[in-house]
């Protein structure tokens, strides 16, 4: 039996790349819950099986997925992923741990070996973060001298796989260095486009589709019909036949990771955030308003000249597939779940479009407003004394309360997410 390590085992991992994997009978996926103790405790109740719902044009319902071997909980249980990622069998690791959960450095380039995190990890006997298990379980193989092994960052980044292996080896430089000629060697990262909707389910929904589960004492996870996965076909060693399950194995992934991050993810930044400040609650609410639907494509009218080939090709397809996809009331997807970290996202799906239609000196207003919306946004939660949802929440709060000029605050906040300053 061959197996993935999958580091960061939530509702999109088991929506989507667990469920890509299930039909395969050759493959196991040993899942790693991060922090969530009574997810791990539920699943392991259960042999890792759970319900997985789907909303489609036939209406709800539900498949029990089955696929994982061991379910094991980061913070208590890093010895025995560790050895997981080490063992012969195991020829892929793929990771969904959002994107705070790299430790990039301000430009994106590597690690930051500051992030407290990290600096626990390197000091500790033992590491916590995804980052640190997935480079001591890396260290371990190379010690014993193990098979080759493919790593897969299956998170809404650009260049998601890449930046991963930057991090790894800066991790690696300072934890082990006597491993880094082997984990050049033996390891290849390869690029993903992850896809599927997967919204955090209200008690209304985990009821629902119990009633239609042929094991309703299953946990649940919600998703829609649609999935897209395209992955760079660059393997270190054996890999999974995910093409029968409906991926794509491409030599560039990065035409399709810009399609993905400038039309679906910066549009639902834009309207999380707008949709909240205009009252409304759940995706389908904000894009059927008609200002919002309006911003949404004067957005995508600046992003779709900064998409290249392949994906270039298809952009009026996949607008309306996307209008489509975000118009199901079922879903009941919240603009809250969205609008989370937002210091990290705007900097990946947002600011990039500035920054091309700038280079391109082609028009970026809408582009602007949606960023101008996300610092209206952590205003009104400041103003309201609502805690932000966001890894740099502190350093939001200490720019908004300093006695430093509007204009000199919003400067500090578009500093923050890398923007260009001229947006003030
Ligand atoms: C969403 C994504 O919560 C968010 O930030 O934009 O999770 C989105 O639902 C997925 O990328 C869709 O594939």
């Amino acid at each position: 039996m061959k197996r993935i390590v999958h580091l960061g085992l939530g509702n999109f991992h088991r929506a989507h790349q667990a469920w890509y994997t299930s039909p395969l009978s050759d493959w196991k996926i040993t899942g790693v819950v991060m922090s969530n103790r009574d997810l791990w405790r539920e699943l392991n109740e259960h042999d890792g099986a759970y319900n997985l719902g789907t909303w489609d044009q036939y209406g709800l319902k539900s498949d029990v997925i089955a696929i994982y071997d061991d379910v094991f909980l980061a913070t208590e249980q890093a010895g025995e992923i560790i050895a997981r990622i080490a063992d012969q069998d195991t020829h892929v690791v793929t990771l969904t741990v959002t994107e705070k959960g790299y430790y990039l450095n301000a430009n994106g380039t590597g690690l930051d070996l500051n992030a407290a995190p990290i600096a626990e990890d390197l000091a500790a006997q033992m590491p916590k973060s995804a980052i640190g298990i997935l480079c001591s379980g890396l260290v371990a193989r190379a010690s014993a001298k193990g098979g080759p092994i493919t790593v897969l960052s299956c998170d809404n980044l650009a260049d998601n796989s890449h930046k991963l292996r930057r991090v790894v080896m800066d991790y690696v430089a300072k934890a082990a260095p006597e491993a880094t000629t082997w984990i050049e060697a033996n390891t290849s990262f390869a690029n993903t486009m992850v896809d599927r909707i997967t919204p955090r389910l209200s008690p209304q929904a985990i009821e629902e589709i119990a009633q239609v589960s042929a094991r309703p004492d299953l946990c649940a996870v919600g998703t829609e019909g649609f999935s897209e996965w395209v992955i760079e076909d660059t393997f270190a060693g054996p890999r999974p036949a995910w093409e029968t399950s409906g991926a794509v194995f491409v030599q560039d992934v990065a035409s399709f990771e810009n399609r993905k991050l400038r039309l679906l993810n910066a549009s639902h930044s834009y309207f999380a955030y707008a949709g909240l400040l205009a009252g409304h609650r759940f995706v389908h609410e904000a894009i059927a308003d008609p200002q919002l639907r309006a911003g949404v494509n004067a957005l995508w009218d600046e992003a779709a000249p900064l998409v290249p080939a392949p994906a270039s090709a298809t952009l009026t397809d996949y607008r309306q597939a996307l209008l489509d996809r975000f118009a199901v009331p079922a879903m009941r997807h919240e603009l809250a779940q969205i609008a989370m970290d937002g210091s990290m996202k705007i900097r990946e799906r947002l600011v990039p479009i500035v920054e091309g239609c700038a280079a391109n000196d082609t028009p970026c207003a809408q582009a602007k407003q949606a960023i101008s919306t996300w610092i209206a946004f952590v205003r009104d939660q400041h103003a309201q004394q609502t805690p932000l949802n966001d890894p740099n929440a502190q350093e939001i709060a200490t720019i908004l309360a300093s006695d430093a000029s509007v204009l000199e605050q919003d400067g500090a906040l578009l500093e923050l997410i890398g923007a260009p300053l001229d947006l003030a």
